[in-house]
């Protein structure tokens, strides 16, 4: 197995990705490749995808890289966009047990997209079928509106019984469960969530904080300033799928329905006034009782405890805002220009959008990894003033998605193949085309679901400069380190991070393609072909760089009201048996459903994050960016450094790993403005997010939490 510049694939440092361990050699893998040729082929089936031809899946790579269509407004600086989860045999690369890349296949969740408006800019196109996709780019700007219909249209049926969606049957304590065949007359074994004798630790996983419910969606708007309550960026919200009148039958939850039962009066009332119902029964009378009818329905065949109208209707009664929905949802966001007012110092009173290169994913606690890993994922593009002020420097942008696409998770395969390679907007290692001496705009997105890209220097003539981290670009007093590479305090595009590199071609073709790589891996390559530009451009100088708007002005220690520590740990446990995978905890504990950070609204707050144990765990935290003032990485000197002169903006920072007992740390200051709700922090290694590396975050008018529903443990 070899790359197109011909040299031998190398896996990726489980340990540098955040993998667990395996514990296992090569030995364990084959046998459990022996014992799968013996299984049964309803066995066999839930357990491993199947292999297929190479060209399928895309390898050896080499195509010319595909551009996403993006979902634009068409009138009223209003986003209209529907997004539907479908589902369909994938063909994508995996680690073989043995060395290098196989193809693979399985069922795999996807959104598809068109813009609501008149149903065009429509995708994926016909000829992408059976490949991995990202969801479309979804483009707006500062000011304007979003108004996101997702409707869910998976079909549970192609899904193997068994191994999935445990939850809605009530069954198995509602986690994944997934079993390998036994040999030599043995019994299956429990792959996840494993089993373990009494009294040792640590135990499988329990729900909530185990794999679960994959086939539920929602949606969340990463490096959005908005609301997280109702209908604006709440992860809370569980949508299930539509039903269908028969097996193979279409979805009843379609546009049709949607038009006919009110959903879409929601959205004109959003459009025309900015309102969004606040309760239940503020939402169309026609959409409350379809969506109590399609709850009824679904609940008729299940145990008691599974039941979903019940939990929506003691929400209702205590006048929260019910968790559970089927078939659609609608988001509706208002990206907020910011004011301009400040005070006295200088200080902004108020937050705004930050423009920049932003995505969107599913957030649903229990499936995030899966839906990420199986592509529901996508870039969302909010242009502003930073465009404006870049555009005299760009001759063209290219948005690149990167992903890690598999039917499985490495905890639920035999074998524990460890991580799968990162492709860029669904493909392996694709060819960029550039001008000799254009200037592209790359807007980065890493939306792996696992796996860190730290960018290598750039090289064969190809040159860049950062513009913005995270959707929020760089201050010109950043120049420095934003030329040389050095913003971060150390190499980023963790999970979830972003990065908006302003990227210059050399100036004649070259004979071979450029590879850009991560970790002596190359993710895609730049193929400079065509015409020189005439008329070539420049990088912008430090005074020519793009100034970061008022509300991102540096946060002053004196307006600090309040200190906090938030402590992140991998712990094995102890007594490890039976290939348990470790326990990702948060202050000790896994994600409990009980509110952990109660935050005043308005306060400016300074919070130092430990890593105590385990890989660099992505520390994210919804709605307000943060900026991160000192970093300490043991591993790396003795003492903090200082950053707080100019900070930059992040809303994901990878924790630096701790040293034996010495943690690494962060300190952040951030601006809890604008928006009070309900919201969480989280581990962005979506596994361990799913596996309970995750906390509820309140922010309310008094910084007192209420205590919580019952329904609330549901989740
Ligand atoms: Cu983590």
């Amino acid at each position: 197995m070899s790359d197109h510049s011909g040299k031998p694939i190398e896996k990726q440092d489980p340990a540098l990705n955040g993998d667990e361990p395996r514990e296992d050699g090569s030995s364990r893998r084959q046998f459990l490749q022996m014992s799968l040729m013996t299984a049964s082929a309803f066995a066999a089936s839930s357990l491993l995808p199947s292999e297929t031809e190479a060209q399928s899946c895309g390898l050896p790579g080499g195509d010319a890289l595909e551009t996403i269509q993006a979902i634009t407004p068409k009138a009223n600086n209003t986003l209209r966009a529907t997004l539907v989860v479908a589902n369909e045999s994938k063909s994508y690369p995996n680690p073989s047990a043995t060395s290098g890349l196989v193809c693979n296949s399985g069922q795999m969740r996807y959104f598809t997209g068109y813009n609501t408006a008149d149903g065009s800019q429509v995708w994926p196109p016909a000829k992408l079928k059976g490949k991995p996709t990202p969801g479309p780019t979804l483009e707006t700007s500062v000011g304007g509106k979003m108004e996101i219909t997702l409707m869910n249209h998976v079909d549970v049926s192609q899904f193997n019984v068994g191994t999935i969606d445990l939850a809605e049957t009530g069954q198995r304590g509602g986690c994944d469960y997934v079993t390998q065949p036994g040999t030599g007359g043995s019994g299956p074994t429990v792959l996840y969530p494993g089993t373990a004798a009494p009294g040792t630790e640590p135990q499988p996983d329990t729900f909530p904080d185990c794999f679960h419910a994959s086939s539920t969606a929602n949606l969340h708007f990463h490096g959005t300033h908005v609301s997280p309550s109702n209908i604006g960026d709440n992860i809370m919200v569980q949508i299930r799928p539509s039903p269908r009148p028969s097996k193979g039958g279409k979805p009843i939850v379609d546009k049709a329905f949607l038009h006919a039962n009110g959903f879409n009066d929601i959205l004109a009332v959003f459009g025309a006034t900015g309102k969004v119902p606040q309760k239940w029964q503020q939402l169309p009378p026609k959409w409350q009782a379809a969506q109590q009818k399609l709850l009824m329905h679904n609940d008729a065949s299940l145990p008691p405890a599974s039941k979903l109208w019940p939990a929506d209707k003691a929400s209702i009664d205590a006048g929260f805002w019910p968790d559970y929905y089927i078939g659609a949802y609608p988001n509706c966001l208002a990206l907020p220009e910011w004011d301009g007012k400040v005070d006295s110092q200088g200080q902004p009173l108020s937050m705004g959008q930050a423009p920049g290169t932003h995505w969107y994913h599913s957030h649903k606690h229990g499936s995030v990894a899966l839906n990420l890993a199986n592509g529901m994922f996508g870039a969302l593009i909010i242009r502003g003033k930073y465009d404006k002020d870049l555009a005299p420097y760009i001759d063209g942008e290219k948005v690149l998605v990167f992903g890690q696409f598999s039917s499985q998770l490495n905890l639920e395969r035999a074998g524990r193949t460890g991580p799968d390679p990162i492709s860029v907007n669904g493909q392996y290692q694709p060819v960029l085309t550039m001008r000799p001496g254009e200037i592209q705009l790359w807007r980065i997105v890493n939306a792996s679901h696992q796996s860190a890209a730290p960018l290598a220097a750039p090289t064969g003539g190809l040159q860049w400069i950062a513009t913005a981290h995270d959707g929020v670009q760089l201050s010109r007093n950043n120049y420095a380190a934003a030329l040389s590479n050095l913003a971060a305090p150390q190499p980023i595009l963790a999970p979830a991070n972003r990065l908006d590199l302003l990227v210059q071609a050399p100036s004649s073709p070259t004979a071979q393609n450029i590879p850009v790589q991560t970790g002596g891996t190359t993710l895609f390559s730049v193929k400079v072909d065509g015409t020189k530009m005439p008329n070539a451009k420049q990088f912008p100088t430090k005074d020519q760089f793009p100034e970061i708007p008022g509300f991102l002005a540096t946060i002053p220690e004196s307006y600090v009201v309040n200190k906090r520590e938030v402590r992140f740990k991998t712990t094995p446990g102890v007594g490890k048996t039976n290939n348990l995978p470790p326990y990702h905890l948060i202050d000790g504990k896994k994600f409990d459903s009980t509110i952990a950070q109660c935050v005043k609204l308005g306060a400016i707050e300074e919070w130092t994050i430990y890593n105590e144990g385990g890989p660099a765990h992505p520390f994210h935290i919804h709605v307000n960016p943060f900026q991160v003032i000192e970093f300490f990485d043991p591993n790396k000197s003795a003492t903090p450094i200082d950053l707080s002169k100019d900070p930059v903006w992040w809303d994901t920072f990878p924790l630096p790993t701790a040293n034996g007992t010495t943690p690494g740390h962060i300190k952040m200051r951030t601006r809890f403005f604008d928006y009070a709700g309900l919201y969480v922090l989280h581990c962005h290694i979506l596994a361990h997010e799913d596996r309970g590396m995750m906390q509820l975050v309140e922010v309310s008018e008094n910084g007192v939490c209420p205590p919580l529903p019952s329904y609330q443990s549901h989740h």
